[in-house]
Order: structure tokens, then sequence, then C-alpha cells
């Protein structure tokens, strides 16, 4: 197995992430990455490399072309517009107001792409989440050239991002990005397993209307986790995308026994839909200690999991999503990744 990961992440790193009424140190943060790192090289799975410039077709393939634009210049707009700090969104469109008009100052454009305040965007934030799409896209390439399985090691993730809004960490949609390279690859039908706690409401976006791409997302509840808003079970896509999103929320204290039944009606929905390449969104903030997740899965249950999706006999692009009890996020990223292995 072949690991892509660009030291460009660390380009972003923003001072703070308001939280529940305080602002924190973000929980989304460098040494993720490298405790994950650490772990593979441990492991001897240590064939890593960089996986140079992110290539934007693709990229403009799943986003919207003005928030693009909006992504690449809005931290020096917010500085010629003499704002400080980093950029985040205090003013949303909601209820009432208009969605067809794309304010021109800064303070009301980040609003406009953005669906959540707790993630900024600093100087650094496009040339990261460029490298770290980069890191998807290779990842593809080595499954398009017959790997079982390549892991993009990215940072900042993307499950979050939609077609047109940041949020929850994420800007570019990795794991959409990925598996549209597949579909263009000649891969006629794909799937986006989405194990990460929180649910996959950007991929969920990005293929709403589209049946090729199957999304199964398992997750915690909605009415009690972010993102609050979206992720229920009966949001099952629509058009040509009717019956391609599955969603599997489950409540507070869920642990392997639950979580491995959702686990395998996710599976049986990607063997239904015949997919042909597997997209796996791989956060590992369904772990019993991480800080901002309420769901109980120990370390040994990440390999059991990477086992039952082997069992598909499908390639496998894996794109790291979440994961913040720091230190367990190398072990559980591992594990999932030597349960693929078998
Ligand atoms: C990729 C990913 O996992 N994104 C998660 C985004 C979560 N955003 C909301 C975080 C809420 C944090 N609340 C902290 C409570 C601390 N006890
Ligand atoms: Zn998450």
């Amino acid at each position: 197995m072949r690991t892509w990961f660009s030291e460009d992440h660390r380009r972003h790193f923003a001072q703070a992430e308001l939280s529940g009424g305080e602002f924190v140190t973000p929980y989304e943060r460098p040494a993720r990455v490298e405790y994950v790192r650490a772990r593979l090289i441990e492991r001897g799975l240590s064939d890593i490399r960089d996986p140079g410039p992110a290539d934007m077709a693709p990229i403009a393939a799943i986003h919207d072309a003005g928030y693009l634009r909006f992504l690449a210049s809005a931290y020096d707009d917010w500085k010629a517009a003499g704002l400080g700090g980093e950029v985040i969104a205090a003013n949303v469109p909601t209820r009432g107001m208009r969605f067809d008009r794309i304010p021109q100052h800064i303070d009301g454009r980040v609003g406009y792409y953005a669906h959540a305040s707790e993630t900024a965007i600093t100087g650094g934030t496009w040339a990261a989440a460029l490298s770290s799409a980069a890191s998807a896209q290779a990842a593809a390439r080595d499954v398009m050239a017959d790997a079982r399985l390549a892991f993009a090691l990215c940072r900042p993730p993307g499950h979050h991002a939609t077609r047109d809004q940041y949020g929850g960490y994420c800007f570019l949609n990795n794991a959409a990005i990925a598996a549209q390279m597949l579909r263009d690859g000649g891969a006629e039908r794909v799937a986006v397993l989405d194990v990460d706690f929180h649910h996959g409401n950007g991929t969920q976006n990005v293929f709403w209307d589209r049946g090729d791409v199957l999304l199964a997302s398992l997750h915690g509840d909605p009415a009690h986790g972010y993102p609050y808003y979206v992720g229920y079970a009966d949001e099952t896509g629509i058009g040509d995308g009717a019956g391609t999103t599955l969603n599997l929320p489950m409540p507070p204290g869920t642990g392997w026994d639950t979580w491995s039944a959702a686990l395998d009606r996710a599976m049986d929905a990607i063997a239904a839909h015949g997919a042909q390449a597997l997209v796996l969104s791989l956060g590992v903030d369904a772990f019993k200690d991480d800080p901002i997740s309420f769901f109980r899965l120990d370390s040994p249950d990440f390999s059991r999991m990477g086992e039952r999706i082997a069992r598909a006999g499908l390639p496998i692009v894996a794109c790291l999503e979440g994961g913040y009890a720091i230190e367990a996020v190398g072990i559980n990223t591992v594990n999932v990744l030597e349960g693929l292995l078998g």
C-alpha cells in the first residue's frame, strides 16, 4: 500500500476555533497527520510519497467556479478590506434572506460560501487544501492503475465541503474528487463509504442527484451533533440519484455492535449498487475518547472495520477525514488500513 502525503498541510493552522462560546486551539491541527505518518512507518507501511501539484480539472468538476475563486483569494480580500485576524463567517443568509445575490464585500461573501463558523481561513489554507486534494488524486490514480488500496493522508479533511460551501474543517471534498476521477477513469459505478463520526454532508450534496455514485454514511444522529441540519435517514437522493444516498444516523453511546450492524447494511447497499470501486472517507472520530464525538468504538474495532470493508473485494481509495483524540488517530487509522490489507 502506498500513502500520498504533502507537507503543505502545515500551511493551514488557524489561530482559533469557535467552540461552544469559546475560542480554542483548533481540534483539526497539524499534529494529527504526524501521528498517522509515524504509525505508518512503525508498522512498515513506509512507502509515503509527495503528490506534487493538484490537477485543477477534477476539482472544477466537483466544485463551483465562484467558490473556488473565493477560496483562492479570501484571505487576501479580507486583509485588503482592512479586516484583522483570520477569515471567519459572522453573517450567513438564512430564512427569508436572498440566496440569489452574492455580496461584493468579503465579510458578506464569506458567509455566502460558509456553512459553519468554527472553521477559519488563513493565508495558507488554499495551498493546504490543494495539497490535500492532490493526495486524493494521486491515490485515485494508483487505483486506476490497478492498486488494491491506496491511502491519501489528507489534511485538511474534505467530506463536509459541498459544491459551494466550506465548513467542518473542510474546503475541498477530497473523497468526491477521487470518486469523480474513478468515474472518469472508467468505473461506471462507484461508492463512497463514509465512516467518519460526522455525516458526510458535502459528499451527499455533490452526488445528491446522481445515480452513478452511491454515498453510504454512518454517523452521529444530527439531532445531537454537527452538522445538525442534514444527515437524517429519510434523505435518500433525488432524480437520477433517488435511492443512492444511504444515511445511517446512530445515537449517543453507540458502540461496535450497533455500529457494525449499520456497516453491514452499508456494505449490502454498496454491493447492490454494483460498485466497481470504493472511496473510503476514513475518519476515526467514532473512537470512544474522541473529544468532539459521542460514539464508543475502541481501537480493535477499527481493525474489524477494515476487515469487514475488505470483504467486498473492491479496489479502495482511502482518504483521511476526521479524528481528534490526537495520539490515537495514528493507531486507529492504521488499524483500519491493516484490516483492509488483510
Ligand atoms: C472532518 C470532521 O470531522 N469535521 C468535524 C467538524 C465538527 N465541527 C463542530 C465541532 C464542535 C466542537 N464542539 C466541541 C465540544 C467540546 N466538548
Ligand atoms: Zn468527523
